[in-house]
């Protein structure tokens, strides 16, 4: 491999020296194997005559590629792959007869597909939305997808009204406006008219929507679906995805200028990670709950917009999925999978949330005319590893060849093959509900209750996420035309906390409630704030150092390789691509130069010291960039000459060591500073520690920097 090639293209090269030794790649041939000697010009009647229709290179070659689109899923059809493997820490026999759940020894092979839901295939991924997290496990006993979200519940409790949600969030009908965003008209028409679907915004505009990476978010399965044990008793079942790395968020501002820069964020951050060796990893958890149970809750456990509290139903953490392999190619396994909630393995079945139900039509659907046909389940990424056979025959696409004589049970012909297996012999088995009911077009009481906890996860955000929440509202609401919506929106919200209906009122040109809202309670799920998730580690976090020429060299080195040590990413960012030189005259790499990289594809920038700092503050792309990275409170390391950079900048509020001076480093909001003669290594472990908390929502109290 071409040592100068950067690691995360390693399956890149690999794939290159796959090809390139394939006998089989040799010659260009038609679809036919025919040899073709020139693709350069059609044939034609002369050097200046029309083409002729005979050449069957030309008209194949053009036929092909007229066709080579499929339509985009309806929903979520921004997405991005990877491979990986699931193992369960220990034998699940008590709950689930699913194999699968069973050997903590057996590695189940995974395909994940995580999406944008509301963008079209080419929209950027930073956008404000729920990501789908989607999961295929081969299993021993067929295919099982858990087809999830990274928020634990929905906008509607019956799937009836998915075409509504759906028709009011996309770009709207008459001019195909706005792209990938729910701030405008429709959608908030939509939600004011809905109180259903007052918790699901409260997620939508929390920092959950804005996922640092995806790496980095929860899944879950939302629906409530049934564990069954070999004995047939059955559990109520919710499951959840937790990252290793901890949940981490964007900033919206940073989101939006992604969008533009790099609107490939979240992909090329999954792509680069698993080429690196950062293998994304998720412990895979239940909440379970006992049949007898299923009433004695104050909402219904059927109920997709409500979540099962971890206080009342705990978690239990019973495995661990890492992804561990890029696709090889997009179009045949990303684009091409499909999941399906329907598809699962004896010991997991459904429950009766209406939601669920719905989804267990839609998706084979909507997938028949995506993937043009009945058997999509024969392309590879959707083949299960476990052996089919049945009697379904021919259709687009037919790439089986069966052989015999018949297609039909019983028959005596094929000895009765194949033919259905007891339990005992695998067979699924649906759980026997007794059900004893009337046909209604209605649903039951409890979920009528819209507010509590919309009101539970208010009360439980931090002050900082309680401020983004509303400087969200301001941003969608304020992105609506009608007043009337808007409106209708804030009296909503006044159902949830009279506090945050004035809040949002002020922002958006409505006058406020009447009369302040009831609060529904003070209630709290503390687990629900991203503030408790995990900040002990720098792993896989990309670290930006500014270097200019007349850098220190020595100190570079040493901060770059506790870093690097840390399982972070440095990268040298300077004027030009090429090498730079130190104080001393010695040389380093340049990773990325200025005009093909920005701050916010970083977690946090470094200054070093060195006569260099003289050329940083007269650069407007380097004060920009601590500026940016300022403004979006990631964490900001310089030495020596390097605090002279934060200080052009115009960053106010925070007190930094003199340039000079010794001793050990000063941290204050994310800011971490030592003197050109301090101690490096002080410095090092407080920025590390900076750098693991990820952001530092202190500044925002202040908006003092531009950017
Ligand atoms: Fe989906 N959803 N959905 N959805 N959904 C689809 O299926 C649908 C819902 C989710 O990476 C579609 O193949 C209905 C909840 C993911 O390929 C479609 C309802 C959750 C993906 C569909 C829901 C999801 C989809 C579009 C009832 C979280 C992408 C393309 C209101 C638990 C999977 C396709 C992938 C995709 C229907 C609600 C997750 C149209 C009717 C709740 C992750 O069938």
């Amino acid at each position: 491999m071409d040592e100068r090639r950067p690691i995360h293209e390693k399956s890149k090269q690999e794939q290159l020296d796959k090809v390139r030794e394939d006998p089989e790649r040799e010659f260009l041939t038609t679809n036919q194997g025919v040899r073709v000697s020139h693709t350069d010009d059609s044939l034609k009647a002369g050097e200046r005559g029309p083409t002729l229709l005979e050449d069957f290179h030309f008209r194949e070659k053009l036929t092909h590629f007229d066709h080579e689109r499929i339509p985009e899923r309806v929903v979520h059809a921004r997405g991005s792959g990877a491979h990986g493997y699931f193992q369960v820490y220990e034998p699940m026999t008590e709950y689930t007869r699913a194999a699968f759940l069973q050997d903590p020894e057996k590695k189940t092979p995974v395909f994940v597909r995580f999406s944008t839901v509301v963008g079209f295939r080419g929209s950027a991924d930073t956008v404000r939305d729920v990501r789908g997290f989607a999961t295929k496990f081969y299993t021993e006993e067929g295919n099982y997808d858990l087809v999830g979200n990274n928020m634990p519940i929905f906008f509607i409790v019956d799937a009836i009204k998915f075409p509504d949600l759906v028709h009011s969030i996309k770009p709207e009908q008459h001019h195909q406006m706005p792209q990938a965003s729910a701030a405008h008209d429709t959608f908030w028409d939509f939600v004011g008219n809905l109180p259903e679907i007052t918790h699901m915004i409260m997620w939508v505009l929390s920092d959950r929507a804005l996922p640092r990476s995806y790496r980095m978010m929860q899944g879950f399965g939302v629906n409530t679906f049934r564990f069954i044990n070999a004995e047939g008793k059955a559990r109520f079942v919710k499951f959840h995805w937790r990252p290793l790395l901890g949940i981490h968020s964007l900033v919206w501002d940073e989101t939006q200028k992604l969008a533009g820069k790099d609107p490939d964020f979240n992909r090329r951050d999954l792509w680069e990670a698993i080429e690196m060796g950062d293998y994304p990893e998720y412990e895979f958890g239940v909440q379970m709950i006992e049949e007898e149970d299923e009433h004695n809750f104050d909402f219904d456990i059927l109920d997709a917009t409500k979540i099962w509290p971890e206080e009342d139903v705990p978690i239990r953490w019973i495995g661990k999925m890492v992804l561990n392999r890029n696709p090889d190619n997009f179009f045949a396994e990303t684009e091409q999978v499909a999941f399906c909630p329907a598809n699962v393995v004896p010991g997991i079945d459904f429950s009766n949330d209406p939601l669920l139900q719905g989804r267990l039509f839609s998706y084979l659907d909507t997938q028949l005319i995506r993937l043009g046909g009945p058997n999509f389940h024969e392309i590879p990424i959707n083949r299960p590893l476990a052996p089919i056979a049945n009697n379904q025959r021919e259709g687009y696409h037919r790439m089986t060849i069966n052989r015999g004589v018949e297609s039909y049970f019983p028959n005596s012909l094929g000895e009765n093959k194949p033919r259905p297996a007891s339990v005992k012999e695998g067979s699924y088995a649906h759980y026997q509900e007794k059900i004893d009911a009337k046909k209604v077009r209605a649903r039951s009481e409890k979920f009528n209750d819209h507010f509590s906890q919309a009101k539970l996860f208010w009360n439980s955000m931090s002050d900082p996420e309680k401020e983004h929440i509303i400087k969200a509202f301001h941003f969608e609401l304020g992105k609506v035309s009608d007043f009337g919506v808007r409106k209708r929106v804030v009296d909503l919200m006044n159902n949830v906390d009279g506090d945050l209906a004035i809040r949002i009122a002020e922002g958006i040109g409505v006058p406020p409630p009447a009369e302040k809202g009831a609060s529904s309670g003070t209630k709290k799920s503390p687990n629900l704030s991203q503030e408790r998730t995990v900040m002990d580690t720098i792993k896989s976090r990309k670290v930006a150092i500014l270097a200019m020429e007349g850098y220190n060299h020595d100190e570079v080195m040493q901060v770059r390789k506790a870093l690097k040590d840390a399982g972070a990413h440095p990268q040298i960012v300077s004027q030009f691509l090429g090498t730079v030189k130190s104080a001393d005259g010695r040389e380093m790499e340049v990773d990325r130069s200025y005009v093909t990289t920005t701050s916010v594809v970083y977690d946090a920038v470094y200054v070093p010291g060195g006569k260099h700092a003289e050329a940083l503050k007269n650069q407007g792309y380097a004060i920009h960039f601590v500026n940016e990275a300022f403004k979006h409170c990631k964490p900001i390391g310089a030495i020596g000459e390097g605090i002279g950079l934060l200080k052009a900048s115009g960053i106010k509020g925070v007190a930094f060591v003199d340039a000079g001076s010794g001793g050990e480093a000063v941290s204050e909001m994310g800011v971490v500073t030592c003197g050109s003669q301090g101690d490096v290594t002080s410095f090092t472990g407080q920025f590390k520690a900076a750098i693991a908390r990820h952001r530092h929502w202190d500044r925002e109290k202040k908006e003092q920097v531009p950017a």
